[in-house]
Order: C-alpha cells, then structure tokens, then sequence
C-alpha cells in the first residue's frame, strides 16, 4: 500500500477537520443502519484527535463500544476517470467504513493504515457521506488484548498494559486519486561497499499490462545519479552519501509507470542508503557500532490524547535533539508516519513496536490479586490471538519497511516469556517477522518475571531489550540495594552475546518535589536513579542502547499506583523539563560510546 502524495499523476484531498460524531451506547447503531442517514444527536468531533478528552463528559471519555463518526465530501471535479481511494490512517482499534450507504471496508487493529477503491461509489464532482464506527474495546482476540467487564453500572473495560485506552480516529483520514493503472507498492533494500551504495528495488502495479517501468534516483541536490527500467533491479550510487545517526541523508527515488513515452502514473520515494547489522555483541550501523540513547515515548498530549499534532511532532524531536537523544522506541504500537517521516529526515534512529502490550497475565495477576488463566491459552490469548497479532505484524512490517530510521523490529512488550506456551506462541511470529524483513534484525522486550535462566523466548531474538526498574517496582527508594541486583542480571544476559539495550528504566517523579536525600517520586532520586544505572550500562560491554522510560508523562487508566498519570517522563506531559533531563544532556551531549 503506498501513502497517497500528491504528483503529477496523483492527488489527495485531507478529511481532516471536525467529523459529526456520537456514542452508541447502546450498539444499536450496526443494525439500525445509522450509516444511511445524517447521525443523529451528533456533536463535533476533531479528526485527528482521541475523542475522549475533547468533550467534558465522563460518558464519552469512559465510553466502552461503537462511537460514530460521520463527515460529507465533494470528490474533485478533476478525478473523472481516475482511480478513486479512502484512506484511514488509523482507526483505534477497529472500524467499518461506508461510503453513502455502502460498506466499503473493515479492518481491525488501531495504529496501522487502511483503505478502500471507492471509484465505483463516487462521481467526480459530487458529495458523498462517509460514516465510520469505530469500536474501542480490547478483547483475547485483540492486539493488544483485554476484558470487557460487564457490571451494575455498565461494561468496563479492562486491560493489562497502563497507558489510557485512547480511541478515534488518531490520524489523518484522505481521499486520494490514482490513474485506473497505477504502482500499488515499491519495496526498497539499501547496501553500502566502501564508497558505493546500491538501492535494491521491488515495484508493484496494477491494472498495468503492457506498461513498463522505470526508476531514477535523484540525490538531495537534486541530481540524477541512477536510473534502472524494470519492475525489479539494483540501483548503484557510486560516491554515496550514506543516511546515519545524526544526519538523515536521503535520495528520491522516482518511480514511474510507462506506457512508452506516456507517463501513467508516477511515485516519489525517500530512500535513506544505509545498512544494519548484529554482530556479536554489537550492533552495527553502516559498519559502524551503535550506541542507542533516547527513550520509550507515548502518542499522549493533553486534550487530543492519542491524535498526530505536527506542533508536538517538531517540538519533541527538538527536545530529543536538546538532550542529545539518537533514538526512540515506538513503545507501545507503531506511531504515525508522519513521526517516522521525520525520523528519517532528522536521523533519528526507531525501535519500531507492535501494538502488542499486555501479553502477562500472570505478571497482571500478581499485580492486582485477580486470578487470570494461563496468558497463552484458550482461554486467553488462543491461536485466533496469535494470528491477529501476525496480521499486526505484516502491516507493520508492510507499513514501514522502507524508513531507513527504523533499524529493528520489537514485536512485544513485556509479554509472558518463561512459559512453554510463551515459546510455541512467538517462535513462528519471530519466523514470520524475518520472512518478511530478513534484513533488519528482531526482538521483544523482555520484563523482569522471565529473568536469564527463565525466558524461553530471547533465544530467539537478535538483539535483547530489556525493562528494568530495580530501585523502583523492587527495592524501591533503595539505590545502593538495586544497583548489585541490576548489575549481577546484566552480566548475565551478557553471557548471551548478543547486543542488549535497556529499553526501559526509570522512576515515577512528581515535577516540582524536592528532598535533599534523594527520595522516591522525588527529582533527586530520578537523576540518582539514573546515574546508578549509567554506572552499570558503563561496565558491560554488551550494553548497546539505554532508553529511559519514559520520554514525558503521560495519562494513564485509573489506579493506585497512578497520580495524573504515569510519571516517569524526564519531561513533563507539555514538555517541561524535570532534572533528569539536564542529568540526561550532560552525559549524551558528552564524550561516550554515542557520539
Ligand atoms: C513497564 C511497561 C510500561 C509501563 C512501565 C511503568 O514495564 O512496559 O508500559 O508504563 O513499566 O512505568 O510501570
């Protein structure tokens, strides 16, 4: 599926703006056919945004089920005869999609794109009503999974993962025009061999019997350096200017459709030319090892909670910059494109992550003193759970195997992982991942129940990302207890060799609270809290990567453990800096293994 852009041959029309939009608390919605009329008793609803905490309402912000969103269209006078596309960028978690009063699309899972060939329901020149319900609730059969709980006061919905179920239509929503022929997917892998690159490419068309095509590469001066005509082939570039951390170089790749002299339908592509690499212990990026530094970050802004804003896309990537950060994790599902976009563009280098969160109901269990079943199991996460979750996977995979920025693939969060079960569930979803994408290298994150001589599940894993919060979930407020702890599991999972980066770790902190001896929710501790760690990352040298959990604040569902939120960001959730955050620029803005 390729983004719709706007070219010589393509156009796109944003649907961004307010929707009308309602509950239906009651699901009635599907069988009255509210798809066919205006909604009724509908408010405004901004697209994008997490509906949630636009409106003041404990009903729509608590809502369990369909809500309906509904918007009208004129499709432009100038796509007579052309291929006509709708387009979601997102829909959180899943969706059914009508154009006027025909169902043109479903689709489930909350943070990866879907579309529909609406040509055969449009006229150019004319509106149509598109109607969308979007469902919230998180099921076994869910990625990520949940329980819809029905009680007195109504159905609840609980979950395993603590970040606030945000729901809507987070992304922006297109209607786009393509030629009836057009290129339908491009699939690029890129090689360095001393001073040349090569770009290997892969086109799909459609409807395109006849027609040829042909590809150039054009640089960032805007210079052709290589062209190639066929659906398959290798482009070389000599004299190459690689993408790396820290500069985020990219070429065009121009693809055209032929049909000798005309041009049918034409495609830009960035291309970034740049290799990955484990080996050994270390992980390697265009050759040269890589130290990650950064942080696990949310989509999560006051008021439009989950929802793209290009105003927090540009200031957070200056943050990351101000800090000296050269990565993120997409923790905890694949973020907007438009955020991947603009981590090729900076260098920015992404651990790209499923949706797939909450996959431990013993470590939950534990945590709240209710009796789960067993987390991989018919009566949990069945083999309907596992293929949901590799359909996440191909369409992350499908979504964003061409940003150089993404360098390895984390297909879960912390599930279970010292269980047999755990090892039959993800040996074919680390399969099915490499089949794929063979060249870019594969992991989960790995929490703290399936220690070294527990986990069944890293072996098989490229690379090893592990959570850890010794001084905080155990010894908590007691550094000098955590620090050996921490230190004794590290060298242990060094004994793997392979790569590891510490995905998460980090205290909750409150900004503003201050004690002379560093203490709990304090900003003290969380800058000693780190400074112990980075003690202990400083001596293994299997340790590749620290990424501090969590980049801001962010809101979180209802719980004890839980003040506003979770509060272990280094900012605070509009991006105001707490001490860690200069503890943190000193030292990554400093010498090290990272610069
Ligand atoms: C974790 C999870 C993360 C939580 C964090 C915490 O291990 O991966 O989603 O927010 O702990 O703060 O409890």
């Amino acid at each position: 599926m390729l983004r719709p852009q706007d070219g010589p041959t393509r156009e796109r029309k944003s649907l961004n703006g307010l929707w009308r939009f309602t509950l239906d608390p009651a699901s009635e919605g599907r069988d009255a056919g509210w798809w066919r009329q205006p909604l009724r008793e509908a408010r405004d609803m901004p697209v994008p945004a997490s509906y949630n905490d636009v409106p003041v309402d404990a009903a729509v912000r608590d809502h369990v089920g369909d809500v309906w969103y509904q918007t009208t269209v004129r499709v432009p006078r100038g796509w007579d005869g052309e291929r006509v596309v709708l387009r979601f960028d997102a829909a959180t978690h899943r969706a059914v999609v009508w154009v006027d009063d025909i169902e043109v699309v479903r689709h489930e899972g909350g943070y990866t794109p879907f579309e529909a060939d609406v040509t055969a329901h449009v006229r150019a020149g004319e509106e149509v009503r598109i109607t969308a319900v979007v469902d919230n609730r998180l099921t076994w059969h869910s990625v990520p999974p949940g329980i819809v709980e029905e009680t007195a006061a109504g159905p609840r919905q609980n979950y395993f993962h603590d970040f606030f179920n945000y729901a809507g239509l987070h992304r922006s929503v297109w209607l786009y025009s393509t030629p009836p022929s057009h290129l339908s997917d491009i699939t690029v892998v890129t090689g360095l061999s001393g001073t040349s690159g090569s770009v290997d490419y892969q086109v799909e068309t459609a409807g395109a019997d006849g027609a040829d095509v042909r590809v150039a590469l054009i640089d960032a001066e805007g210079s052709e350096v290589a062209r190639a005509s066929g659906a398959v082939g290798v482009l070389s570039v000599p004299e190459v200017h690689p993408w790396r951390p820290g500069e985020g170089y990219l070429y065009d790749l121009l693809v055209e459709l032929v049909d000798g002299d005309d041009v049918v339908d034409a495609y830009t592509l960035a291309v970034g030319i740049r290799t990955v690499e484990v080996r050994g212990t270390e992980f390697l990026i265009n050759g040269n090892p890589f130290y990650f530094t950064g942080f696990g970050k949310h989509e999560d802004l006051p008021v439009r909670g989950k929802g793209h804003d290009d105003v927090f896309l540009v200031h957070d990537f200056a943050l990351l910059e101000w800090i000296g950060a050269n990565s993120f994790r997409t923790s905890h599902y694949p973020y907007a494109e438009e955020v991947l976009d603009y981590a090729d563009r900076h260098g920015i280098v992404v651990i790209d992550e499923t949706a797939a969160v909450g996959q431990n109901l013993g470590m939950i269990g534990g945590l709240t003193g209710r009796d789960y079943p067993p987390t991989f199991s018919s009566e949990a996460i069945d083999d309907t759970g596992r293929e949901v979750h590799a359909q996440a996977i191909r369409e992350l995979v499908a979504r964003d195997k061409n940003h150089p920025s993404v360098v390895l693939w984390s297909i879960s969060n912390e599930p279970e992982a010292h269980t047999d079960s755990a090892r039959e569930f993800f040996e074919p979803l680390f399969a099915l991942t490499r089949e794929l994408d063979p060249t870019r290298p594969v992991g989960y994150v790995n929490q703290m129940l399936a220690p070294p001589d527990k986990d069944q599940v890293d072996q098989y894993a490229d690379v090893l990302m592990i959570n850890r919060y010794y001084g905080w979930y155990r010894q908590t407020g007691e550094l000098d207890a955590a620090e050996p702890e921490l230190r004794a599991e590290l060298q242990e999972w060094a004994k793997r060799g392979k790569p590891i980066i510490v995905t998460e770790y980090g205290a909750d902190t409150l900004a503003g609270l201050h004690s002379t001896l560093a203490q709990p929710w304090t900003e003290e501790y969380q800058v000693e809290f780190l400074e112990m760690y980075h003690r202990v990352f400083d001596e293994i040298d299997a340790v590749v990567g620290e990424q501090v959990w969590n980049f801001a604040d962010f809101a979180t569902k209802a719980g004890i453990i839980r003040v506003d939120g979770n509060k272990k960001g280094v900012f605070t959730r509009d991006r105001r800096p707490k001490a860690a955050a200069s503890a943190l620029r000193r030292r990554w803005r400093g010498p090290g293994p990272w610069r």
